[in-house]
């Protein structure tokens, strides 16, 4: 079955931890501290492919992990950083945030990267925290954690036109004439199952084509996964409404129409698309009557027929030459809206002090990268949290807003003692 929406799991590296490590030599002592840093962890990203068509291979993976960063080592050296966690999906892929069904981004381009989850930064080692007073600093920083979340994967394929009409009037025998694409063609209903796409050229200009499985009465309530095939020609800049006038399966053109009308309709987003109207299997019509009803109903409502035969040609070229005209008319498609640039770097030293009745909570960005890069089981880091405090002017805040020595203070999860 046709993949176009899954939900994958991805999560960035943590980084390496800094190293503690003191520098030794014979017949040097005590030597300086030469604890390197840890390595920065790897980071999500996606790639617009214009190769990949469906979503398939992510049914069998849902697991996505960047390496993490190693430890830092002695003698200054750096951890290597973990390797980023690549993503291919096929170009037109809408990445959501699945905890606010926001879009982070649309994969509209082909060729673009874009970092999702960016991987933690590794920690310093101790060699960093050398200073005039003191000289063997015992602790260095642990690497930051790296983040994980759920996506939902939905691709929205783009074509500039897209194919509409009942199972069985030719649609793939059109595609497969207007294009070099293969798509499997018989004589019986629903032989296409998921989009067919191609591209046609006319007179030095390309466009592409979108084929869709055959709608039938009620596609837009999701009968026969109408829903599913419409939303494929969502990103479409026209539409070209295939009928077969010859009478073959014993119904009647004028009502096809109206029928598929009627569903582009309800399902909203699609009729007011530019649309011509081919009207196909001319070639074992038993007399031009269909054509012309066809014709005249739909004159008066200023929409142009061309009488096509997809098995002979008859007819092709006419069509293709009025497609260029209308398509090369038309302003491009654009990518959706990115509902939330998704920011997974804690970027801003941002916290808010709010008193409740626990005590004095303290939140914020700042917080949670102050918590993550400090080891509380060590007093020299200990230490450096409460000049940390002082410095971002958190304590000046606790004070203005009342906090005495002895009052809780709520950072994160772990309560502490206020203490000027
Ligand atoms: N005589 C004649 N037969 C045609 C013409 N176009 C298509 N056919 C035949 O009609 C049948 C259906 O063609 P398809 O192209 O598979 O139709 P479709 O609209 O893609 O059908 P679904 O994928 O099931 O929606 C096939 O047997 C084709 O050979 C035509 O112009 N003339
Ligand atoms: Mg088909």
């Amino acid at each position: 079955m046709f993949v176009d929406k899954v939900k994958i799991k991805i999560r960035s590296g943590d980084g390496g931890n800094g190293c503690v490590s003191f520098h030794r030599e014979k017949f040097v002592q005590a030597g300086g501290p030469d604890g390197g840093d840890g390595g920065r962890g790897g980071n999500v990203t996606f790639i617009a492919s214009e190769r990949m068509h469906t979503l398939m291979d992510f049914r069998y993976k849902r697991l996505f992990e960047a390496q993490n960063g190693a430890d830092g080592n002695n003698g200054r050296r750096s951890g290597i950083n973990g390797k980023d966690a690549v993503i291919i999906v096929p170009k037109g892929t809408i990445i959501r945030d699945a905890s606010s069904d926001r879009i982070i981004a649309d994969m509209f381009t082909p060729d673009t990267r874009l970092t999702v989850l960016k991987g933690g930064n590794g920690g310093f080692g101790n060699s960093h925290f050398a200073t005039p007073t003191r000289q063997a600093p015992a602790f260095a920083k642990p690497g930051e954690k790296g983040f994980e979340m759920e996506v939902w994967l939905e691709l929205k394929s783009i074509a500039d036109l897209g194919l509409v009409g009942f199972p069985n009037v030719g649609k793939s025998t059109l595609l497969s004439v207007i294009t070099s694409a293969k798509p499997k063609i018989a004589n019986y209903h629903f032989t296409t199952l998921s989009p067919n796409r191609g591209i046609a050229t006319y007179g030095g200009y390309s466009f592409t084509v979108a084929d869709i499985p055959g709608l039938v009465e009620g596609a837009s309530e999701g009968v026969g996964l109408g829903i599913d095939f419409l939303k494929h020609i969502e990103r479409t800049r026209a539409l070209l409404h295939v009928i077969d006038v010859s009478g073959s399966e014993g119904r009647d053109p004028l009502e096809d129409y109206d029928a598929i009308m009627k569903e582009l309709e309800a399902y909203g987003k699609l009729k007011d698309k530019p649309m011509l109207v081919a009207a196909n299997k001319t070639d074992i019509c038993a007399n031009g009557e269909n054509l012309n009803r066809l014709r005249e109903k739909l004159s008066a409502f200023g929409i142009k027929v061309f009488p096509i035969s997809a098995a002979t040609g008859q007819g092709i070229e006419e069509l293709l030459k009025e497609l260029v005209n209308l398509i090369s008319a038309l302003p491009p498609i654009e990518p959706f809206e990115v509902e939330e640039a998704y920011e997974p770097v804690l970027g801003e030293n941002e916290f808010t002090v709010e008193k409740t009745k626990r005590g004095y909570e303290v939140s914020g960005s700042l917080i949670e990268k102050l918590i993550r890069s400090v080891n509380f089981g060590d007093n020299e880091s200990l230490n450096y949290f409460h000049r940390c405090l002082r410095k971002y002017g958190i304590v000046d805040v606790l004070r203005a807003k009342g906090a005495k020595d002895g009052d809780t203070v709520i950072l994160d999860d772990m309560e502490f003692d206020f203490t000027e």
